[in-house]
């Protein structure tokens, strides 16, 4: 999708704020990123129960320090600089979405895997990290579950709001929206019930017809979520942080 600026893809129907853009990367750019992911040595996965992922450069430390070292070329082009290109607002040309963020762009990527039916419990990013996670999405399409409070303050079992991801999309979440509220993915084969009404995104996808049905059902899906990690050591090896 071709926008002059993040304010032109924002979900509405949210809390503040998600911006979610339609074929961000091309299906070339997809089968490059594919095939990167799969050619990773194989200690690079870390087989969870429910998902395997990949982590770059690095896990953080128990103390969640970044070991300074950067991210390899293919995690970079085209997805950060094409990021980077989006202004906040079309009044404001200068200003990206990782501007207030201590090191002004990402610097650690998680690739996580979730072959049919698998999924991830609902959680917060925590504050490891600058608050703003940018997610591609390969392969599949699924739904990503945003969980409100109730009136006593205890969190829904249920999504509150659903976000479509359809393949070669990008999905930013910042603001509240990271701080305040917890995301998931259910681990289903099939998501159900999609309509302008129950997606919050409905409006900003790429193919909706390939919804029209109200259901989709999923294939292996990988995504790239792209973060600031805070604390960065460019000392650490030296001084044996690593692994304390
Ligand atoms: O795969 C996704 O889109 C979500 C991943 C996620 O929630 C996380 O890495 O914290």
């Amino acid at each position: 999708m071709a926008i002059s600026s993040l304010e032109e893809a924002r979900v509405q129907n949210l809390p503040s704020s998600a911006y979610y853009i339609a074929d961000f990367i091309t299906k070339e750019e997809e089968q490059v990123l594919l095939s990167k992911i799969a050619a990773a040595p194989k200690p690079r996965w870390k087989q969870l129960s429910h998902r395997r992922l990949q982590t770059w450069p690095s896990d953080l430390t128990k103390s969640n320090i970044l070991l300074d070292s950067p991210l390899p070329s293919w995690l970079l082009e085209p997805v950060v600089s094409r990021l980077l290109s989006y202004p906040l607002s079309a009044a404001d040309s200068q200003t990206h979405i990782f501007s207030d963020s201590l090191h002004g762009w990402p610097n650690h990527v998680l690739i996580n895997e979730y072959n049919s039916g698998q999924g991830i419990m609902p959680h917060k990013d925590g504050d490891a990290y600058h608050p703003v996670v940018c997610t591609v999405s390969l392969g599949s399409s699924l739904t990503l579950g945003i969980y409100g409070k109730t009136e006593d303050e205890t969190t829904n079992t249920e999504p509150t709001w659903r976000i479509l991801q359809e393949p070669r999309s990008l999905l930013i979440t910042t603001d509240m929206l990271y701080k305040d509220y917890l995301h998931g993915i259910a681990e289903i084969t099939e998501d159900v019930d999609l309509s302008p009404t129950t997606v919050s995104n409905w409006d900003l996808l790429g193919s909706p017809e390939d919804f029209t049905k109200g259901r989709y059902e999923r294939s292996t899906r990988t995504s790239l979520t792209y973060r600031d990690v805070i604390k960065v050591s460019r000392l650490g090896s030296k001084f044996g942080i690593l692994g304390k």
